[in-house]
């Protein structure tokens, strides 16, 4: 019994994932639909994507995304989002829908009529891996593309703690069904624009570091983006640059949206829980990687990671 590939049918789906959908969202949710159409099972798949998709992903069949999706599904397959408000646009059909099934490394997805879930996984793509080897079903080159996509991206390049040996036991299974990882590796982490480069030299100018709290921060102001031409789905790599800082154990990048509230990115380098200092601020995710939004200042939105961080150590 999967409990899975067992609920699909030929009534109508919708494939899904959280708003402006990442590597693993993309990855999982795009390979589930290469699969559906593999056993000819029609589904549309449709995310609530401000902008444009960032250009690192689109080795990824985008093609298959599709701008708009209908009124009413039967079955709603989520994938990569821990509760319902962050499908954005897309959750009142969710909601509306007969059967919504979510696939998911999140705590305790908040919904969900039928949950494959396993918080202690790295990707979202690794829960899927493990439902796709359980009902026998092949992976050929795409599948195996779009299922590395999300093992790279939420493990960033296997490097952080959620790396264990099963990511690269799956990794290495995905390998042997054609997955091409340089060539992902360098769209995703290796072909950045120009300017974003220049605005990554003006983010690591602004970084400052809190001692006491082990914290950097920088930010990105809204106007940034029009001095650099560029897309704030171009500068996602900007985190990791800055949680480089040796001095170093949590890092935040701030980035001011048009209404002058902010969206923070967070990443720990140890093993404080930066999804506790996200959910004060209504956010989420895990314990290494976290975002959140906030129309709280940068000034306040400082002191209260820094009490946070505190309180934990
Ligand atoms: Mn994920």
């Amino acid at each position: 019994m999967n409990k899975l590939f067992d609920n699909i049918n030929n009534s109508s789906n919708l494939i899904t994932g959280h708003i402006n959908p990442d590597g693993d969202a993309l990855g999982s949710a795009l390979a589930f639909k290469l699969i559906l159409d593999s056993k000819g099972i029609d589904s549309d798949v449709c995310f609530d994507i401000k902008g444009n998709i960032p250009s690192n992903l689109n080795h990824l069949p985008i093609n298959l995304i599709s701008k708009n999706a209908k009124d009413k599904y039967e079955n709603v397959f989520v994938f990569d989002c821990g509760n319902s408000q962050r499908l954005g646009v897309l959750e009142d059909i969710a909601l509306n829908s007969k059967n919504i099934v979510v696939v998911d490394h999140h705590i305790d997805p908040s919904f969900g009529d039928i949950q494959v879930i396993d918080p202690t996984a790295a990707s979202t793509t690794q829960v899927l891996y493990r439902e796709i080897i359980s009902s026998d079903i092949e992976i050929d080159k795409n599948i195996a593309n779009c299922l590395m996509t999300g093992l790279i991206t939420d493990t960033g390049r296997f490097q952080y703690s959620n790396t264990d040996y099963e990511v690269f036991q799956i990794a290495s299974k995905l390998m042997v069904s054609g997955a091409e990882l340089t060539s992902i590796s360098d769209n995703i982490y290796g072909s950045i624009p120009m300017n974003a480069i220049k605005l990554q030299s003006e983010v690591l100018n602004r970084i400052e570091l809190f001692d006491d709290e082990e914290l950097v921060i920088s930010y990105v102001l809204h106007e940034d983006y029009k001095k650099y031409n560029i897309e704030s789905s171009e500068i996602d790599f900007l985190i990791d640059s800055i949680r480089l800082v040796k001095e170093s154990k949590v890092a935040l990048l701030l980035k001011e949206q048009e209404d002058k509230s902010f969206k923070g990115s967070l990443r720990s380098r140890t093993n404080l829980d930066v999804q506790q200092i996200a959910s004060l601020f209504g956010g989420g995710g895990h314990k290494a990687a976290s975002g959140f939004s906030t129309t709280l200042s940068m000034e306040e939105i400082t002191t209260k990671v820094k009490n946070a961080i505190r309180s934990q150590t």
